[in-house]
């Protein structure tokens, strides 16, 4: 048989996925954390939009929220603390062809990350990066991290925390080549997965934090906005998000936000009550890093052939005359 004849039978056999395609180990999270129901989003939006597993690839740091790649049966690269972003770059550099998937916690991504989430925004691959920030360091069991809100007691500090936390999106539409940033809540988990969606159709890098439940060590952070739906901001806009009649029902606050709008979305993202939730800033049209690239010639025996002998040809001694 043909290589083109068996994919053709291939792409027929997966031509419908179910849930189970993508669940692997069961979770070992706490009862109750808000990555729970990120998951699942994450698994419903694999199958809606039936990425084949062996082409997709989910990439992680080290955090109670790295342990994601292990629930997924795609492939899966679980990291180093921090360094998720570079290990994701190289794999969509040499494998443009594969979904690529970040997920990161915010100590992952917003304290000894810093660096490569602000570069990753920057080059602008394609590829859909999560943060599920709950405010904390929830595997080494409860240290303060950049987004843990003023007062929080935790181990690193007992005397409630001082600082001002840093707000993950606002930072990242002050990069100026950013061309996609959203916010989500683990607590709405359809409208997670369609701004996952709306993420992973985006050709460039999405950055999408979903705020997320640690009931562990930060249980009641975010109990008044999920008791009380109205404080909760909806974004929608025909090139945006669509809200579904059911959602609207029960989140009635809404805004009708133009995700080109950046500096609407600027103000919406330094919103604390109502928290924004949506897509707040898009730009489909700035290129992607790997569309920037020359064809790699060293890819091939060929191209390494000819390069070599480019290089060599540079030292040849050339008898006298021969110029000319
Ligand atoms: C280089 C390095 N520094 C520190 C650690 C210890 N460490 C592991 S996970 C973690 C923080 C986890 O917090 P976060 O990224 O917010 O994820 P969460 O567990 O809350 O999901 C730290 C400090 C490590 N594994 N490697
Ligand atoms: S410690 Fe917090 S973040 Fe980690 S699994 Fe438990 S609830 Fe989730």
């Amino acid at each position: 048989m043909s290589e083109a004849v068996s994919q053709c039978v291939m792409d027929l056999v997966n031509d419908d996925y179910v849930l189970e395609d993508y669940q692997s180990a069961v979770p070992r999270w706490c009862v109750g954390c808000g990555d729970h129901g990120v998951l699942t989003a994450v698994q419903r939006l694999c199958r809606d939009e039936k990425l084949p597993p062996e082409k997709t690839v989910f990439v992680s740091g080290i955090g109670c929220s790295s342990r994601f790649p292990h629930y997924m049966k795609t492939y899966g690269f679980h990291g180093l603390h921090g360094r998720a972003l570079p290990v994701a770059q190289g794999i969509k550099i040499k494998r443009p062809d594969l979904n690529v998937f970040v997920i990161m916690g915010d100590g992952d991504c917003c304290s000894i990350g810093t660096a490569h989430w602000i570069h990753a925004v920057r080059y602008n691959m394609n590829m859909t990066a999560i943060v599920l920030d709950n405010g904390i360091y929830g595997l080494t069991k409860n240290q303060a991290s950049p987004t843990s809100p003023v007062g929080m007691v935790s181990n690193t500090t007992p005397k409630g925390s001082h600082m001002e936390p840093i707000n993950p999106i606002s930072v990242t539409l002050g990069i100026g080549n950013a061309t996609f940033v959203a916010q989500a809540a683990d607590w709405i988990p359809d409208l997670t997965h369609d701004i996952i969606q709306q993420g992973f159709h985006h050709k460039g890098f999405s950055f999408i934090r979903v705020l997320q439940r640690c009931p562990e060590y930060l249980g009641h952070r975010y109990d008044e906005w999920v008791q009380d739906p109205q404080r909760m901001l909806l974004l929608k806009h025909e090139n945006g998000l669509d809200i579904s009649p059911d959602l609207g029902r029960i989140y009635r606050n809404q805004e009708v936000h133009d995700p080109a709008d950046r500096n609407r979305a600027r103000e919406l993202a330094s919103g604390h009550d109502p928290i924004p939730v949506g897509i707040l800033y898009r730009n489909p049209d700035a290129p992607c890093y790997e569309d920037r690239q020359v064809p790699d010639r060293m890819n091939t025996a060929e191209g390494v052939m000819s390069y070599l002998e480019t290089e060599f040809d540079k030292f040849t001694i050339k008898p006298a005359g021969a110029d000319e």
